[in-house]
């Protein structure tokens, strides 16, 4: 190893930012100035560089991008700001209605908007602290993600550095990884010439891609992203408009999409749609639809956002995709909360790019509408993410000797009566916990990521669990024993020994997720969370009736009975008990009330204050335990009111929830 000259210092940070500059031109400019195998001979010399003078590498240089080993799994993640999802509009008047709403809100006439196309990836975050990356996660649950930074580092289009001299200390951005149509062709017709399975469409060859372990496959996979947003910019920018954020985003070697537009009013959104719909086909990419968000941030503050998406964008659908074959049996699945949904059976048929076997019939009255029969012909849709569904019957084609379906009354799995609430929709099969299929629900729920986060029971062992009558009851679960276990079918030691591993790790769990995984009707991920951060105790929680239930944001009569009803019997107390015993643990949400002397208050924040943003003054309340929302209603206990404070000051007063004005709020938070 030779010594390394001023020289040779100089010579390798010159290579380092030509490459980089070089890499941005190519990859964000879409404007390369400089030919490939030029571009190669500075890679090698650089290389070289570095493998004569080993004090020369940093993980920044354009040479470590697949420099990681491969690990054992993904780290979680914790984002500091939500990853929230988009509201959709799946034609023109749902985005009228989306205007109109927006329109109403601000007392404008006419909404500037931005739009872009709506890529079909996987959502992503990155952090950068002093312009360098430090972390990339998945979109996970939007609170937690898994930690792909080693394999986000190997996508050439995402920067190791940001540009510029007017770097942010923290930047989280948020973007679409995904893969283009050409690189996605090559990597199927090598998986088929290796043997291998090819992947069904981009999204999922993405999506594979991004979760493999060996950062060495990711870096072979042609990937590439595009940057929509932050979760967090430090303060030293003053940018007002998205349009300006995402030029900034581009300035600073972030690629955003080459096709954003700033649009004024809705029809100017709808005329966008129609373009880039006639577009989509030779974009090189796919898309699902066109994202519109409103321009102006201060904007976009005041509409705030509902549990998990913005009030201030939405995403307008493209058409689902549709396709003929025929149903060949019709089948009644019971799920967790005992609802029997009616699913079709199909010749397996490919709906963009995806082959279907099954299709939702949702309820009862649907297939009796749709009068759907094993035999038919039918017209299957899917669009995006949801479940297929059989959309109608082609009667023309239907074979002569069809029966029209009768839904059970009683149950397929445990021969309980089925019954319907008035004005219901959904038959439940009323066997509660003693129908098996939904004891089998219950366990998976339990053990599913976003509960208790159980690795290695999947559908299939718990069915087995609960068929060998080891498990009656979700805490069962921590009874399990080695002994027990090894006696299953397709069950080896070693299994064996991870999964009794995963049951004991997951008892280290946080209230929210507990709650979540008790199955409650009606308490979704997000209620468990706010019932967690308002009652901090277990205890609380179980004392609380249905009016201090109401009390908390997301709660309301119906949600409130549910939870109410839930802690009232005695087989869940006991369950819940047994699983405290066990040892299922979770740190306190308050650990000492001082710290958090506005837990379970809830704050609404409008008008601009003068000494502080309404974004730090949203912070500090957070940071003190309180609850900050975008409306005001019963439920808030304070209206923190800055100049040219509109509809909330009026609707505060008319519910005679007490007003802060700048300088009084100020003084409150000085009190506390
Ligand atoms: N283009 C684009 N995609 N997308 C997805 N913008 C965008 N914005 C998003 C998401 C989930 O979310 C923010 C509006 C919060």
């Amino acid at each position: 190893m030779g010594t390394l000259t001023p020289d040779a210092r100089a010579r390798w940070e010159h290579l380092c930012r030509t490459l980089e500059g070089h890499n941005y031109r190519y990859y964000v400019l879409d404007d390369p100035d400089i030919t490939d195998g030029k571009y190669d001979l500075l890679w090698r010399e650089l290389a070289a560089l570095e493998t004569a003078h080993a004090e020369l590498c940093s993980p920044d240089s354009p040479t470590q991008r697949v420099g990681a080993k491969p690990s054992s799994g993904f780290a979680e993640v914790a984002h500091s700001h939500p990853m929230l999802s988009l509201a959709n509009a799946l034609d023109e008047a749902e985005m009228r209605a989306f205007d109109r709403r927006v329109s109403e809100r601000l007392g404008h006439e006419s909404v500037e908007y931005v739009a872009e196309p709506k890529l079909d990836g996987l959502a992503v975050s990155l952090r950068y602290e002093q312009g360098r990356l430090i972390q990339a996660a998945t979109r996970g649950d939007g609170h937690r993600g898994e930690d792909i930074t080693a394999n986000i580092r190997t996508i050439s289009s995402v920067p190791l550095r940001l540009r510029g001299d007017d770097i942010p200390a923290t930047l989280v951005v948020r973007g679409e990884v995904y893969m283009p149509l050409a690189g996605f062709q090559t990597l199927n017709a090598a998986q088929q010439a290796r043997g291998e399975k090819p992947f069904a469409n981009p999204r999922n060859a993405a999506a594979g891609s991004l979760r493999q372990l060996d950062p060495k496959i990711s870096a072979e996979r042609p990937l590439t992203v595009c940057f929509y947003g932050v979760g967090a910019l430090s303060a030293e920018k003053d940018i007002q408009q998205h349009s300006e954020l995402l030029a900034q985003l581009q300035a600073w070697g972030l690629r955003v999409s080459p096709e954003y537009a700033v649009l004024q009013g809705v029809d100017a959104c709808l005329q966008y749609f129609r373009v880039m719909a006639a577009r989509r086909a030779g974009l090189g990419y796919d898309i699902d639809g066109v994202v519109y968000k409103l321009n102006q941030l201060q904007e976009q503050a005041l509409l705030g956002a509902v549990s998990r998406a913005p009030r201030w964008a939405i995403a307008h659908k493209f058409p689902a995709e549709e396709a003929l074959t025929r149903v060949s049996a019709i089948e009644i699945q019971v799920g967790r909360t005992g609802a029997l949904t009616p699913v079709a059976r199909l010749m397996p048929v490919t709906v963009g790019g995806v082959t279907v076997t099954n299709a939702t019939l949702h309820n009862a009255e649907e297939i009796s509408r749709k009068d759907v029969r094993v035999g038919d012909t039918v017209v299957v849709r899917r669009a995006g993410d949801v479940i297929p569904e059989v959309v109608r019957v082609l009667m023309e084609q239907r074979p002569a000797d069809t029966h029209a379906f009768e839904f059970p009354s009683i149950c397929p799995v445990c021969a309980s009566a089925v019954t319907r609430v008035e004005g219901e929709v959904v038959a439940r099969c009323s066997g509660g916990l003693y129908c098996p299929a939904q004891r089998v629900q219950a366990i998976r729920h339990f053990a599913s990521r976003r509960a208790m986060d159980v690795e290695g029971l999947g559908e299939k062992r718990v069915e087995q669990l609960v068929q060998q009558g080891l498990v009656h009851k979700v805490s069962d679960l921590y009874g399990l024993s080695l002994e027990s276990l090894v006696k299953l079918e397709r069950m080896g030691d070693k299994s064996a020994e991870n999964l009794l591993l995963a049951l004991e790790q997951s008892k280290h769990t946080s209230f929210a997720c507990f709650l979540f995984a008790l199955g409650i009707r009606d308490v979704g991920e997000a209620t468990a969370r706010a019932l967690a951060s308002h009652f901090g105790t277990l205890e609380r929680l179980q004392g609380a009736d249905e009016e201090a239930l109401q009390a908390v944001a997301d709660v309301g009569p119906v949600v409130a009975k549910q939870i109410v009803l839930f802690f009232s019997q005695a087989h869940n107390r006991e369950v819940v008990s047994a699983l405290l015993a066990a040892g299922v643990v979770w740190p306190d949400e308050h650990p000492v009330d001082e710290e958090f002397p506005l837990a379970g208050k809830n704050f609404v924040i409008t008008g601009s204050l003068s000494s502080l943003s309404r974004q730090q003054a949203k912070e500090r309340l957070q940071a003190l335990g309180a609850r900050v929302s975008g409306s005001v209603s019963s439920k808030t206990d304070y209206l923190v009111c800055g100049e040219k404070a509109g509809s909330k000051h009026t609707k505060a007063e008319a519910l005679s929830i007490p007003i802060l004005d700048e300088s009084a709020f100020l003084t409150f938070l000085q009190n506390i």
